[in-house]
């Protein structure tokens, strides 16, 4: 049982966690054999910011909403007045601007990739306008996923593409403000076949690196082959100093999006205590932020968002009581058995408790879930959108 100690470690540990929640995750979304739609499911901005305003009430633990230009913001920076009121309206501020360059016609053969000088430009006007709606709300960081590459060999000249790459992300890059960041996430395959231009960690970085000082790597949980060492990845991120942020969920296969923790959680366990003994081990704040990117087709919205911050609350807690003296001395020691005992101590201990008492003593509710299907808020919405013509079936959220 955790002592009292642990208990204000796990406190502690919780004040500090904000994971951040996307506006996606609230839509119908699907795979490529289609979407099973629920008639809870948020359609517009205001209903996707409302259904994370309801999260973070009930877990206090994710503040704010990551949006999508394209799917939040249809007219562009007209719309970041309205997107600020209805944000503050619900509790939550506005969170990372996610560029779209993978949805429009024009990005078939690639976005920044592309060999027409002309959609590079247009790719790049749109990012420069999602850098004015990062500005318009306050945001910090722009995170940028790219879906560019080609699907048979030959069809793309590889070492162009990235001179393109680089010419646009520093560009880009000139246009940030002083306290803004250019998070930029890899991706090993899909929609691309045969090679993806921002492809593992080395080339994010690389790029990253030659687009200027504000850049970062973000780190996809989903985005490796089955048999890579993801906190690994992130342990050499930590140490160049260039780990910027993640998108949280759990995977069986490949880019699964499912959710986080619900396959390996002890994978998740240990990419939390690679930050947490970075911090321990330097004495400074590791500056990354923690976004769930989460599509769930099955699931209610709602729940598996809540099933996903309590997790991560979960995962975070255990983390925090890993002792690190031990393990740096154990390592140290190549005492090999005692290093490994103590991760498997902390990921044993059940820290629900802890984390009870932590909401009890913030307001919240012990049980999230519970208190969600108490509420009535999905037999409410449920109700309030039921109805309404479905949403456009082709686009992905
Ligand atoms: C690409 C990705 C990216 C988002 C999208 C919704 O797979 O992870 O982060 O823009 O999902
Ligand atoms: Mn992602």
């Amino acid at each position: 049982m955790p002592s009292s100690a642990d208990h204000d470690r796990v406190a502690a540990a919780l004040d500090r966690l904000q994971i951040e929640l996307p506006s996606w995750g609230f839509a119908n979304t699907g795979t490529r054999f289609g979407k099973y739609l629920q008639p809870a499911a948020a359609a517009t901005t205001e209903e996707k910011i409302a259904d994370a305003g309801q999260v973070h009430a009930l877990t206090g633990s994710c503040p704010s909403v990551a949006l999508h230009v394209s799917w939040d913001f249809p007219r562009g920076l007209e719309d970041a007045g309205a997107v600020a009121n209805v944000a503050k309206a619900h509790g939550l501020r506005p969170g990372a601007i996610n560029p779209n360059l993978f949805q429009d016609q024009e990005y078939k053969h690639g976005s920044f990739g592309n060999p027409s000088s002309a959609v590079r430009g247009r790719a790049l006007a749109h990012c420069r306008e999602s850098i004015a709606i990062a500005r318009a709300l306050q945001s910090r960081d722009l995170s940028m996923w790219f879906a560019d590459g080609s699907n048979y060999p030959g069809t793309a000249n590889i070492r162009t593409r990235k001179r393109w790459f680089e010419e646009c992300l520093v560009a880009l890059h000139g246009g940030l403000d002083p306290g803004q960041r250019l998070l930029i996430e890899y991706k090993p395959f899909e929609p691309a076949f045969y090679h993806t231009d921002i492809a593992d960690w080395g080339m994010a970085l690389l790029l990253a690196r030659s687009a200027g000082p504000q850049a970062r790597v973000l780190v996809d949980t989903g985005h490796h082959y089955p048999s890579q060492n993801v906190e690994q990845i992130v342990a050499w991120l930590l140490a160049e100093g260039m780990l910027g942020g993640f998108h949280f969920n759990d995977r069986r296969y490949a880019d699964d999006d499912l959710t986080l923790g619900s396959i390996d959680p002890y994978q998740a366990f240990r990419i939390f205590h690679e930050i947490r003994f970075f911090e321990w081990e330097t004495g400074t704040r590791a500056d990354v932020a923690f976004v769930v990117d989460q599509s769930h087709n099955l699931k209610g919205k709602i729940e598996s968002m809540i099933q996903t911050v309590v997790q991560a609350q979960a995962l975070v807690a255990k983390a925090a009581l890993v002792d690190c003296a031990s393990l740096a001395a154990a390592q140290q020691a190549s005492d090999l058995v005692r290093a490994e005992t103590c991760l498997q101590d902390a990921f044993a201990c059940d820290v629900r408790p802890a984390i009870r008492a932590w909401r009890s003593a913030r307001g919240l509710p012990a049980d999230p879930m519970q208190a969600f299907r108490d509420s009535g808020y999905l037999e409410r919405i449920t109700k309030e959108r039921a109805g309404r013509p479905n949403t456009d079936a082709s686009a992905y959220a």
